[in-house]
């Protein structure tokens, strides 16, 4: 295996998302978004922290882009920050706001890198979340507009189009436990939450095939494909609860036409009614290019009849990440596999995959040592090689993140990049697993 060399054309790129990096908040007609609101809720976010500055990378874009560059990445994956095309979620868009995006396109165009655009990564526009948020099927619609005046925008020049990221994250975390924006509590909103994205990301997807359809779409989802605890049928039972619940109720709509029964069964029971309406599955199951995946950890489940699910996480003891997050770079290849069974072996892209560790800069603050992440990154990447052996339609790989960034509720206290932010002076230091990340694209990529 050690001689395999990705293919020419695999695309090795970088992930970030517009509320994590750019700042600029209050900037060029930008209007709130649900994160400028819960970040600035008391108690939500670690210290406080807030996007209000982040990376300012609404300003040193040039750099970032030079940063990119220079890693000989040929892709980049970045956010459209929904309120600073449409302040109002609709209506009248900001033309500074497209400027914005054109410009850093075209930036990333003429250094050879490909742009991978994802239209939602959470940051609804806050009026919209005023008349019911994604609880509210028109905004499911308000977002199909907004992904038309993008593809309009932005077309001629973008490589891959990906609707919306994790809408997992924006139903559960946002609507069921609360940890995320916009902090809801409940689980008739979340899962009509859940039925709403995945509309929104049919009505795009079916808009961009009949008026655009000149480059490759799809949608990027966090799922899990846990394993037993152990090899009792309860253990085996309590893995496929949690692939109804977190894995299945996503990519059935998008693959099968369909929700799983038994999970529909489940919620019934709790007077829990996702609010589909005629047509709505086809809408949601329009035919992708690709499904992007964000892998970072493999949970492992045990049998639990005490918690309302019927599981609970298990801990084997993994060495873990400064997210608590259990390292287990085999659980790439299971999950690709899995998803290559069940669901046709669709063409992939790894949308994310990194890891947060305690960085610090060195004495003479020049340097970023992350020997973890480096071990991390390279443990991974085996296994896509791997993955390409045995079959895995995978057609590239976002390593999250470029840069150190707002980690949602986690402030900036978690650091994802291959960049170091020194968030007092918005010095950009590569880490050495900037330097790992590109000998590794240069020596692993069949360049023939
Ligand atoms: C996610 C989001 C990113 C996170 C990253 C680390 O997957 O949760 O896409 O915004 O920052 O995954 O948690």
């Amino acid at each position: 295996m050690q001689d395999f060399k990705f293919p020419k054309d695999f695309i090795w790129g970088t992930a970030t998302a517009s509320y994590q990096i750019e700042g600029a908040v209050n900037e060029d007609g930008r209007g709130l978004s649900i994160w400028d609101t819960f970040s600035h809720t008391s108690g939500k976010t670690a210290h406080g922290d807030t996007g209000d500055i982040a990376c300012d990378h609404y300003h040193r874009y040039p750099e970032d882009v030079k940063l990119i560059k220079e890693l000989g990445a040929n892709a980049y994956r970045f956010s459209i920050s929904w309120p600073r095309i449409f302040p109002k979620g609709a209506g009248k868009p900001n033309s500074k706001g497209t400027d914005f995006y054109s410009r850093l396109v075209d930036d990333l165009l003429e250094k050879g890198i490909k742009p991978a655009i994802t239209l939602y990564h959470w940051d609804l526009p806050q009026t919209l979340e005023d008349t019911g948020g994604w609880r509210n099927r028109d905004t499911a619609y308000r977002f199909a507009d907004f992904a038309d005046y993008m593809f309009q925008k932005l077309d001629d020049r973008a490589h891959m189009w990906i609707t919306l990221n994790e809408p997992l994250c924006s139903a559960y975390l946002g609507h069921l436990s609360g940890e995320h924006a916009p902090g809801i509590r409940n689980p008739q909103a979340a899962y009509s939450a859940l039925h709403h994205l995945l509309l929104a990301h049919g009505l795009a997807l079916g808009n961009y095939r009949e008026v655009y359809n000149s480059n490759l779409i799809g949608i990027t989802l966090n799922i899990s494909t846990p394993q037993p605890a152990s090899e009792k049928a309860a253990e085996a039972d309590a893995v496929e609860v949690f692939l109804d619940q977190n894995t299945r109720m996503f990519l059935d709509p998008l693959f099968k036409k369909k929700y799983p029964e038994r999970y529909l069964e489940r919620l019934m029971k709790t007077n829990v009614l996702l609010p589909v309406e005629n047509g709505d599955m086809e809408i949601i199951s329009g035919n992708v290019d690709f499904l992007g995946l964000n892998y970072y950890f493999e949970f492992t489940i045990s049998a639990d009849e005490s918690s309302p699910d019927g599981y609970r996480l298990v801990d084997k003891g993994f060495p873990k990440t400064a997210m608590g997050w259990d390292i287990v770079p085999e659980g790439l290849l299971r999950q690709l596999k899995w998803v290559g069974r069940e669901y046709g072996n669709p063409v992939v892209y790894i949308t994310e995959n990194g890891a947060a560790f305690p960085d610090s800069l060195s004495e003479n603050g020049t340097e970023c040592h992350d020997p973890d992440r480096i071990d991390y990154l390279a443990r991974h990447l085996q296994y896509l090689k791997q993955a390409l052996e045995e079959g895995v339609n995978l057609k590239g790989y976002f390593l999250w993140s470029l840069i150190d960034n707002f980690e949602w509720a986690y402030g900036y206290d978690k650091r994802f990049g291959i960049i170091y932010c020194d968030f007092k002076t918005l010095e950009r230091i590569p880490k050495d697993s900037y330097y790992f990340y590109r000998d590794y694209i240069a020596g692993n990529t069949d360049h023939g």
